[in-house]
């Protein structure tokens, strides 16, 4: 504690209500991670929702209904809105203006009334103060009652008291921050992760208006704004997509203090795209909300179907599966006190809103249908076709099995494994190409490092069914190494073989769209897989350059252009790496699959509305958005097992 006690500015009164804070603070300093997650990029960017939470707070209250968030050339950024203002008024008992105890004290929020909907889970409303104490400064700006507030905090602490600088007519609240490169090792923003998450907002909160701007680049900016809120996030969700029917279903009401907000539309694809929310929170892991929209959603297809006979020979009941083939929804609830469990924290528990949402979403979605025969047609003939196919895809799935019983020990016999068998410390590497695959075999540390060659091309999954997709040997393939299993009800992380599946492809064209190939599988049919960060993507060299004996492995332009200079220019020969067939054994493992020199690409899944867009944009037949993808969904990490 001494050295809190020397972050004290002079003239400040040190009394025990300062002290308590201050350690209050300090644990956050000390144990960044308990608070936003991570000290990488995650826990940065979740600064700014952090801060912009709050102003959607004040939105969701109805007093403010523009939020302005604007990175600034430094990467300090800024988060203004037009809501009543932190109040600034003396704290009874702290003494303290009540805008230095919200930004100085855990837990304080700013919530001093309790009318409108905590955001409470997860990470998120862990307050304001998390981010003072996370930023090495901060500055807070307060119109309220036509006067103009201001204060100044350095690492959590005020850097002198709260003063007012002027007036201002227009009542609101601005926070600007600068990371704290103490605690964060880069302090660099994406401006696309921010601006999925406030489009995502924006579609949350209908009418709301949020202005970003990076001044980084250009002063780069979007605005978003959604009067038809949860049906605009829909059409979004589909937009490339083959749709049964134009405008998405949706309906809105209130019961008991909840309110349950729907939109459903139909896409003549395969894929379930559900997102679900509660009070703005992707509920990532589902709960009672989800699972009362999904009875809901079967059963009233399911009575619609029979009552109105469209059922023909054999066909009688539709799966949940069937119902939700080809299915964009989002459900977003608002609950006055939510429950989150789940080891993310992103799962509905309270009980009481299965019941609510099964019998507001059975309710209208059956009176939609009743009053729409031909939307409903068309809906039913798409669940009937799935549960068709679904029954063809049992037989492919009982073949699978029964062929892998057949074939000794079950593993496929492309597969060269490695010999330890605990998962945490095996790898599978799923090589482009035969050729790649010898020399893979012969580099890689066969203790702890599995090969698996695959042939060319694999199947498109996101145009194929769920049949056809289990008939393609490279994909059974692919499934049984890593021995999960895929879908909704198989998948069980616990089984997988490896806690590495690294994708290594050509740094080329066709490498790319092999990479986006496999990433597209294992997104759709072993989502958790991705989810748990199980899956890399191999950084292979693009160039070797070499003089004399000096000899070295640039991965990208830029790096090769360094490499040159420090080389001093003169005699340097560059190789220029087509594909990893280039490399004999040696070089491979030296380069690409060293644990102690490689660099992989962790994927992740930052945002699930942005994910399942990209798939399907990115499945067509251009190349620019597919790269543009890998940048910016791959996260750079070196080194990793150092
Ligand atoms: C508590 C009470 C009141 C406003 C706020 C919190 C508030 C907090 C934040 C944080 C960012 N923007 C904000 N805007 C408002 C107002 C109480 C009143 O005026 O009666």
């Amino acid at each position: 504690m001494e050295e809190v006690k020397k972050e004290v500015p002079a003239g400040h009164h040190y009394d025990a209500a300062t002290i308590q804070v201050l350690k209050g603070l300090e644990a956050v300093r000390k144990r960044p991670a308990m608070y936003i997650g991570d000290i990488g990029s995650r826990g940065l960017h979740h600064l700014v929702y952090e801060v912009v939470d709050n102003s959607i707070d004040e939105a969701m209250a109805g007093f403010c209904d523009l939020i302005e968030v604007i990175i600034h050339a430094d990467n300090a950024v800024t988060v203004k809105d037009n809501g009543r203002g932190i109040p600034v008024d003396m704290h009874p008992t702290q003494k303290r203006p009540a805008l230095e105890v919200v930004m100085t004290t855990l837990h304080a929020g700013g919530k001093f009334d309790h009318q409108s909907y905590k955001v409470s889970g997860g990470l998120h409303g862990v307050g304001v103060s998390v981010v003072n104490a996370l930023a090495e400064w901060c500055e807070v700006q307060v119109a309220r009652d036509g006067d103009l507030y201001y204060q100044r905090y350095k690492r959590g602490t005020p850097d002198g008291d709260m003063r007012k600088i002027g007036t201002r007519a227009k009542s609101g609240t601005t926070t600007k921050f600068y990371p704290d490169p103490q605690i964060f090792s880069k302090i660099v923003f994406s401006y696309e992760t921010l601006a999925a998450r406030l489009r995502e907002l924006a579609f949350l909160n209908s009418g709301l208006k949020i202005n970003f701007t990076d001044e980084r680049n250009e002063g780069k900016t979007d605005s978003f704004q959604f009067k038809g809120g949860l049906s605009a996030f829909v059409k979004y969700l589909n937009e490339n997509k083959g749709l049964l029917y134009p405008k998405p279903i949706t309906f809105e009401l209130e019961r008991g203090g909840t309110t349950v907000d729907v939109a459903i539309q139909y896409n003549d694809g395969y894929n379930e795209n559900m997102l679900s929310y509660v009070n703005n929170i992707n509920t990532i892991e589902g709960g009672t909300h989800l699972i009362g929209f999904k009875t809901a959603l079967t059963r009233t297809i399911n009575n619609y179907a029979s009552k109105n006979n469209l059922f023909k020979n054999g066909d009688n009941t539709l799966s949940g599966d069937d119902v939700r083939e080809g299915l964009t929804a989002v459900i977003a609830v608002k609950v006055p006190d939510p429950q989150f469990e789940g080891q993310t924290k992103t799962k509905l528990g309270n009980s009481e809103v299965k019941g609510m949402v099964e019998s507001i979403v059975g309710e209208k979605l059956g009176e939609f249908l009743e009053e729409n025969p031909a939307v409903a047609r068309k809906i039913v003939d798409k669940c009937i076709s799935a549960a068709r196919s679904r029954e063809a895809a049992r037989k492919a799935k009982e073949l699978v099995r029964r062929k892998s019983a057949l074939e000794s020990g079950s593993l496929p016999g492309k597969l060269a494994d490695c010999s330890l068998d605990d998962p945490t410390l095996c790898e599978l590497y799923l090589v482009e190409g035969d050729s790649a695959g010898g020399s893979a075999k012969q580099g890689r540390d066969r203790r702890f490092q599995a090969i698996l060659p695959l042939r060319g091309k694999i199947l498109n999954v996101e145009k194929a069914r769920i049949d056809k997709i289990l008939s393609n040997e490279e994909i059974r393939t692919m499934i049984t190494a890593i021995g999960t299993g895929i879908g909704n009800e198989e998948f069980d992380l616990s089984k997988t073989r490896y806690n590495k599946v690294i994708i290594m492809t050509d740094a080329d064209v066709d490498g790319s769209h092999i990479r986006t190939l496999i990433l597209t599988f294992l997104y759709r049919h072993m989502r958790e897989l991705v989810e748990a960060g199980f899956v890399y993507i191999a950084q292979p060299p693009l160039y070797r350059l070499k003089k004399g004996k000096n000899e070295k492995y640039a991965y990208s332009d830029d790096e090769r252009d360094l490499m040159m200079q420090q080389m001093g220019r003169e005699g340097v020969s560059i190789q220029r790496y087509k594909g990893l067939g280039e490399m004999n054994p040696e070089q491979l493992w030296g380069t690409t699959m060293d644990p102690e020199t490689r660099t992989l690409l962790k994927v992740t899944l930052e945002n699930a509305a942005e994910a399942d867009r990209i798939f399907t944009t990115l499945m067509g037949d251009q190349v620019e958005p597919r790269r543009k993808f890998i940048e910016e969904h791959a996260q750079y990490v070196r080194n990793l097992d150092a």
